[in-house]
């Protein structure tokens, strides 16, 4: 049962891991056994990772690359193919939100959204697809959300993303899995990290932010996830264990998809 989660002698890519997320899934797959490789898109911003993933006795590999710039994700593949191997599982967990009301959104800020949380794991994917298939194996992890399933106010741009994200994990499923290739998607619940941190700031009163106790309310687990949360789906749909999975979103949600609300007292 050990070796079914194992991703020993896999090399693992997370896009956008130097913190949050992506870092809390590289760091697990390192410690079930994978070479994890990340990016960000300075070099600083790397060298922050890269001291991160030190201080937590993991040797990562990082790179410069932006994930909607398609010739740095090909010469990214190309290096880390050389340096490193043949990706063998891809996270596209890089992503923005910008939370605009719709009437209020440029044109711009909803084309940013959907460039880095859409094409890029479009990009990201095709680029790692060709050796996949060669091997004739290959993990791809989507990072989804609730968005891909609720709309709420003021995140449109990355609703639509999201739910692109979710029918790109099915494409990718059903024009792939011949290969012996799996692609899923993880759609996190409300998870505390830098991009949720507004929505759980105090109040200057000191009293919670409404959203805070808004989330409280829709989450039967009655509490924010943790990146740690979502280590442990991350290792199974990278594994062996996951090998006859394939187009599915696991929802680690605390079950917010699956509950009305607590009733206001
Ligand atoms: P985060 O703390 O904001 O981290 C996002 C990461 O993506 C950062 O490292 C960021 O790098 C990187 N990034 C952004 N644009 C990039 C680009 N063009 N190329 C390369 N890297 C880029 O976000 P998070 O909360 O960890 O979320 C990670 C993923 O989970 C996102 O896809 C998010 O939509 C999704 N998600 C989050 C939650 C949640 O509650 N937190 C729930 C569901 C889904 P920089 O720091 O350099 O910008
Ligand atoms: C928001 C939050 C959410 C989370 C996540 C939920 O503004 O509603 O940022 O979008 O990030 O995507 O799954």
């Amino acid at each position: 049962m050990e070796n079914t989660f194992s991703l020993k002698g896999k090399v693992a890519w997370v896009t956008g891991a130097t913190y949050g997320i992506g870092f809390a899934i590289a760091s697990g797959y390192a410690r079930a056994g994978a070479t994890v490789v990340f990016n960000d898109l300075r070099q600083d911003l790397v060298d922050k990772g890269l001291a991160a993933y030190q201080a937590a006795g993991i040797a990562a590999k990082g790179y410069v690359c932006d994930v909607t710039n398609e010739e740095q994700v090909n010469e990214t593949v190309a290096r880390i193919s050389r340096e490193v191997g043949p990706v063998d599982i891809l996270v596209n967990n890089a992503g923005i939100i910008k939370r605009i009301p719709m009437v209020e959104m440029s044109a711009a800020d909803f084309r940013q959204v959907i460039d880095i949380d859409l094409n890029g794991p479009f990009i990201v994917a095709k680029a790692v697809l060709p050796a996949m298939i060669q091997k004739r194996q290959g993990k791809i992890i989507n990072i989804c959300s609730m968005m891909s399933e609720l709309g709420r106010e003021t995140v449109s741009a990355y609703a639509a993303a999201k739910g692109g994200l979710k029918m790109l994990t099915r494409n990718i499923a059903s024009e792939y899995g011949e290969y012996n290739i799996q692609c899923n998607g993880i759609g996190p619940g409300y998870i505390a990290t830098p991009q949720t941190a507004p929505l759980r700031e105090k109040q200057a009163d000191g009293t919670p932010h409404p959203f805070d106790s808004f989330i409280l309310a829709k989450t039967p687990a009655a509490r924010w996830g943790t990146t740690d949360d979502l280590v442990g789906p991350a290792v199974f749909l990278a594994s062996a264990a996951s090998d006859f999975v394939n187009g599915h979103v696991l929802y680690v949600d605390g079950g917010i998809l699956a509950y009305i609300g607590k009733q206001p007292k």
